[in-house]
C-alpha cells in the first residue's frame, strides 16, 4: 500500500507521547501528514501541534459517539472511512518508516502479537462471530493501538452506523468500555482481507514494549526486515523501569523529561494508588457489560 497520512488520537494529557511519536516518525524519514483525532471535545482539550499534524474533526461520527455513550477512543472508528493510513497511539515509537514498511502490503494491515492472545479483542457476541468465520480466527484480531489499511471498510458513515447498530454487532461496536472489540468486528464485518506482520511470512519481533525485559533489547532485532517497525507501550506502566523506554524518552528535551517525570511521580502517589483501582473497576465493568450482553 502507498500511506498518505498517519492518524493518531490525542488530548492535552497525551502531550508528551504525541510529541515523541511524530518526533520518531519524522526520525524515520517519514513526512506524511498526521491527521490528530481529538479524544474529547473540551475547550482545554487541543494544544499546539507540530508541524505537518492538524487536528481532524469529523463531527459526524463524534457527535455519534457522545449521543449513544459509546468509548470516546471509538472516534477512530472515522478511521474506516478513509484509506491508505496508518493508524497509531500516541503511546508508540516508530523505529522504521511505515510508509517502506507497508509497501509489499495490502489490504488491512495488524502488526501486534493479540493472536496469542486474544481475549481482549472481542465481547462474547463477537466471540461467536469470530468463529464462525473461521477456524484460524485468532490470526484476524488485533490490538487497535496500531493497524493500516489502503481502502475504507465502509463506503460513507451511513453504512458504518448502519453495520454498528445491527442488533448482531451493537453491543460490540457501541461498546462504553473501550474501542478494541467495535474495532475488530468493524473489520471483519467488512470483509477486507487482514494480514499480521507478525505472522508468517514476515514474522517481524514483537511491536509490545512489555514483550522487551532487559538492557540488551535490541538483539532481537539482527535481521533488518524482522525489526519492528514501531514499538507500543499499550498497557505497559512507564512508572516501573525498563531498558526499552528509553527508545521514547530519547525523543523528549531535557525539560520535556523533568515534566514526564513529574506526571509520574504525581500519578505514583496518588492515594493508594488509583490506578490500580481504576483498573480492577474496569475489568468488573467488562466482566458486567458481558454479562448483561450474554443474558
Ligand atoms: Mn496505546
Amino acid at each position: 500500500m502507498k500511506l498518505d497520512k498517519i492518524i493518531t488520537m490525542a488530548s492535552a494529557p497525551v502531550r508528551l507521547r504525541l510529541l515523541a511519536m511524530v518526533r520518531s516518525l519524522r526520525a524515520t524519514g517519514c513526512q506524511l501528514p498526521v491527521w490528530v483525532i481529538p479524544y474529547s471535545d473540551d475547550a482545554d482539550s487541543e494544544f499546539p501541534l507540530p508541524e505537518g499534524c492538524e487536528w481532524r474533526h469529523v463531527p459526524e461520527v463524534s457527535d455519534w459517539v457522545k449521543r449513544i455513550g459509546a468509548h470516546p477512543m471509538t472516534r477512530k472508528y472515522s478511521c474506516f472511512l478513509t484509506a491508505n493510513y496508518q493508524y497509531a497511539d500516541s503511546d508508540i515509537v516508530f523505529l522504521r518508516n511505515p510508509e517502506e514498511v507497508l509497501l509489499p502490503d495490502e489490504g488491512f494491515v495488524a502488526s501486534c502479537g493479540h493472536w496469542r492472545d486474544p481475549s481482549n479483542t472481542m465481547t462474547s457476541q463477537s466471540r461467536e462471530m469470530f468463529r464462525r468465520s473461521s477456524t484460524n480466527w485468532q490470526r484476524e484480531v488485533f490490538n487497535a493501538g496500531q493497524f493500516a489499511c489502503d481502502r475504507p471498510l465502509f463506503e460513507n458513515f451511513e453504512t458504518l452506523h448502519r453495520v454498528a447498530h445491527a442488533p448482531e454487532h451493537r453491543e460490540t461496536c457501541l461498546y462504553p468500555i473501550g474501542d478494541q472489540p467495535g474495532i475488530n468486528l468493524l473489520r471483519l464485518v467488512s470483509g477486507v482481507p487482514i494480514s499480521n506482520v507478525t505472522l508468517p511470512p514476515v514474522n517481524m519481533e514483537s511491536t509490545w514494549a512489555g514483550d522487551y525485559h532487559d538492557e540488551d533489547y535490541e538483539r532481537f532485532w539482527r535481521d533488518e526486515n524482522r525489526r519492528p517497525y514501531l514499538i507500543h507501550w499499550a498497557g505497559v506502566s512507564m512508572a516501573s523501569p525498563r531498558p526499552i523506554h528509553e527508545l521514547f524518552y530519547r525523543h523528549l528535551t531535557p525539560a520535556e523529561l523533568d515534566e514526564w517525570h513529574a506526571q509520574i511521580l504525581t500519578r505514583a502517589s496518588s492515594p493508594q494508588g488509583l490506578r490500580p483501582r481504576l483498573q480492577r473497576a474496569k475489568r468488573r465493568a467488562m466482566r458486567a457489560w458481558d454479562a448483561l450482553v450474554d443474558g
